[in-house]
């Protein structure tokens, strides 16, 4: 049988790694966009990387950007992907909030750039596209726990934007028989994910706080609920969305919500402290409760305009539809993230010990 061969936008990104390693091991041919950048930027995928030089290669590597339609043109005619999957995205929330018109050409007008080329190569009745739409959908949500059926209510530009490749999706699928889908994904984390996200940020700082590499960890909302899942299990769910009978869109999430504050207590319990917190909003800090010391303290400057406070996906459909269920824990995951980044704290303090300088990395 001829193998498959699939597109992924958004390689070097946190779910673009584990898709890739996903599909082939599943013995896809894949080809991934990847941004120049003036440093490498290929960390997350480097371990499936082979020689470019070498022409038996079934991973390859294209440059590209979202914002470029005659880039998307040309890579996506050379390839003729079977399956494209759309992962790249300004993927900030806050970020997005500063740079508003960035973040909608990219994850709006970029998912349109895509499917347009897949028009204009009259690969419509070929090429299978996902869409990597968000639980941020919903924002201000107006009923829980979130479906398929719940009304959108987008409350950043971000959340703005990804409305808009939601619906152009849609209306490709709907439009010209497209194969489209779209994953309304919750959140999801592993220990690849960005550093400047959430979960990662308490991982990374709680580890580093142990080792006596850094005093505080400076937080903004600490009661924003969120419905957390690995992206292991996730990525494993936009290939089967691929492999129906027909296109459809799905939530997918856990279905059990916890608080930041809640994350920030896991992760230090997995480094054996225990964090006490006191006062409220701005005011509110977390203190080990053994030494005293204060280990988080909230800062404004993490507050967002308008903030999502609260998001629970009910995955029923994919559940019944799919047949997909997540394997990993919250438990389990914080785990293994705290276990990698303390991995990296100690290399960072065994070269600190050493005389090397030290890039903390702390935003
Ligand atoms: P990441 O931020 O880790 O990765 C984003 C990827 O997009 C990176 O490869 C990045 O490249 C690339 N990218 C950014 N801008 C451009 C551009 N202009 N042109 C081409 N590529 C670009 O995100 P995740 O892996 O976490 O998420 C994948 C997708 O899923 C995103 O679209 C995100 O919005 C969406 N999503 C994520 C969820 C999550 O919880 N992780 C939940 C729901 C949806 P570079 O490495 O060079 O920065
Ligand atoms: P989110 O993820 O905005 O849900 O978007 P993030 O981890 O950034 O924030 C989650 C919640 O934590 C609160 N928070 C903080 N967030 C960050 N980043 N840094 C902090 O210091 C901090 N303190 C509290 C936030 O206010 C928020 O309520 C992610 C991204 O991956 C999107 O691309 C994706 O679409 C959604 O998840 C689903």
């Amino acid at each position: 049988m001829k193998r498959k061969v699939a597109l992924i936008t958004g390689i070097t990104g946190q779910d673009g790694a584990y898709l890739a390693e996903l599909l082939l091991q599943k013995g896809y041919e894949v080809h991934g966009i990847k941004r120049r950048a003036s440093l490498f930027n290929t960390q997350r995928i480097d371990h499936l990387y082979r020689d470019p030089h070498d022409t038996g290669r079934k991973f390859v590597l294209h440059y590209g950007d979202l914002s470029d339609s005659t880039n998307l043109i040309r890579i996506i005619q050379q390839v003729r992907p079977d399956e494209l999957y759309n992962l790249a995205a300004q993927s900030h929330v806050k970020v997005s909030f500063e740079s508003p018109e960035y973040t909608a050409d990219v994850d709006a007008l970029g998912t349109l750039r895509l499917l347009e080329a897949v028009r204009i190569l009259g690969l419509e009745k070929h090429t299978r596209f996902y869409q990597a739409s968000t639980s941020e959908l919903f924002g201000q949500v107006v009923e829980t726990p979130q479906t398929e059926r719940t009304p959108f209510y987008p409350r950043s530009p971000y959340a703005v934007a990804k409305m808009y490749a939601y619906w152009i999706t849609v209306n490709y699928r709907e439009a010209y028989g497209m194969y489209a889908c779209n994953g309304i994904l919750f959140n999801h984390e592993s220990p690849i994910r960005g550093e400047t996200f959430v979960t990662r940020k308490i991982t990374r700082a709680m580890a580093r706080i142990k080792l006596g590499l850094q005093d505080c960890l400076y937080l903004g909302n600490l009661s924003a609920l969120r419905d957390w899942g690995h992206a292991k299990d996730y990525v494993e769910m936009q290939w089967l969305m691929l492999q129906q009978d027909a296109p459809d869109d799905f939530v997918i999430a856990t279905g059990r919500q916890h608080s930041v504050r809640d994350f920030v207590t896991m992760a230090a319990a997995e480094l054996g402290i225990t964090v006490r917190f006191e006062g409220t909003g701005a005011d509110e800090k977390g203190y080990d409760a053994n030494t005293g010391q204060c280990l988080v303290a909230v800062d404004s400057r993490y507050f967002r305009p308008t903030e999502v406070e609260t998001l629970l996906g009910d995955p029923t459909k994919a559940r019944e539809r799919l047949g997909w269920q997540p394997r990993i824990t919250l438990e389990e995951m914080v785990a293994e993230m705290v276990r990698c980044d303390l991995r990296d704290a100690q290399r960072d303090a065994l070269c600190k010990s050493e005389g090397y300088t030290v890039f903390d990395g702390n935003e």
